[in-house]
């Protein structure tokens, strides 16, 4: 990413006085933090805002950021206002935020994202495959263009840079990552207050959730070991826990000792079953790939995909495919 790129995606925000901003859905931290620290910096430069995704609840863990309660439910929008600018943030497609962006249709748009498999949809595409997050990535555009920063603002930067690095631990996190983590800190991001806000927040419906999927967590393979884990909907309606209660979980099975690979599948209202995979460094099967092969997408250790299910079917699928795809791996002229 060039300063001049950077430059250029800040301009293009400089230049449109109301911005409509997208994330995707099932917005983490990462797309919580960036909506709100951009929401933040345009709302105190006099631009108009607003803020829409798929989602029907945000995690209210991140209630502590500042337009948390601006977030609007969408299922699909025109873009066809006159004079808007459509910003995607921490989507890799459009297909993951509000449905109707053709990309055919040269849209006043801007993507700013750090998904190595971003499609590059938007008139505008900000993308950068090695930033932690995209968080980084808009501190970046936002320090290049002169943009004023506030303790607000950095609270919401800081947001997306701790939960997409696993709290400056995976791989992705890069010496850059802690500069401009120190530069958030100056601006007034404590961390020992940031670290609370972000993991100090489990609600008891969604602890005895979490309670139910490590209870049935199981390792498979030989050689490689893999770890798989599911939740029902009946999980959900016995603890009282809502879908958004489950982030962080996917992450949380890599703490197995020797697991290179591990999985989640949770089962969604409608039939549908989700897919997290995580994956090690050194895996012979990465989660990123396990994902595309299900058409879903993502990291190269972080990743995910919507199955059709029945649950059980799901469980018997992903599992094969890690098997076949680890023994492909070993053998590769077979
Ligand atoms: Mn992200």
């Amino acid at each position: 990413m060039t300063n001049d790129e950077l430059i250029r995606a800040s301009e293009t925000l400089r230049a449109n006085h109301e911005w409509c901003i997208f994330t995707h859905q099932k917005a983490d931290g990462d797309a919580l933090g960036s909506a709100n620290a951009l929401y933040e910096a345009g709302i105190i430069s006099g631009h108009s805002v607003k803020w829409y995704s798929p989602d029907g609840k945000l995690p209210e863990g991140y209630a502590y950021l500042p337009h948390f309660r601006e977030h609007v439910r969408a299922e699909s929008h025109a873009f066809d206002e006159a004079g808007v600018l459509y910003v995607f943030l921490d989507c890799a497609n459009e297909v993951r935020s509000v449905k109707g962006f053709d990309p055919s249709r040269n849209i006043n748009a801007i993507n700013i994202d750090h998904h190595e498999d971003n499609s590059q949809f938007a008139r505008v595409n900000c993308v950068d495959g090695r930033a932690s997050s995209t968080c980084e990535l808009l501190y970046r555009i936002l320090k290049a263009g002169g943009w004023t920063l506030t303790q607000t603002i950095a609270e919401s930067l800081y947001t997306g840079l701790f939960t997409d690095s696993g709290g400056f631990s995976y791989s992705n996190t890069s010496p850059l990552t802690h500069r401009i983590a120190a530069e958030l800190i100056t601006l007034g991001a404590e961390p020992a207050r940031m670290t609370d806000l972000i993991t100090q927040n489990k609600s008891i419906a969604g602890f005895h959730l979490w309670g139910k999927a490590m209870s049935r967590v199981r390792n498979f393979g030989e050689g490689e070991t893999f770890a798989l884990t599911y939740l029902t909907l009946e999980d959900f309606a016995e603890t009282g826990a809502d879908l958004t209660e489950t982030e962080g979980l996917p992450a949380s099975l890599m703490s197995l000792r020797g697991v290179m690979l591990a999985v989640t599948l949770t089962e969604y209202p409608g039939g549908k079953v989700r897919a997290s995979f995580r994956s090690r460094g050194g895996s012979a099967v990465g989660a990123g790939v396990i994902a595309r092969l299900l058409g879903g997408g993502g990291h190269e250790r972080a990743s995910g995909a919507t199955l059709d299910g029945p649950l059980e079917e799901c469980i018997g699928r992903v599992e094969a495919l890690i098997l076949s795809k680890y023994h492909e791996c070993l053998n590769p002229h077979q």
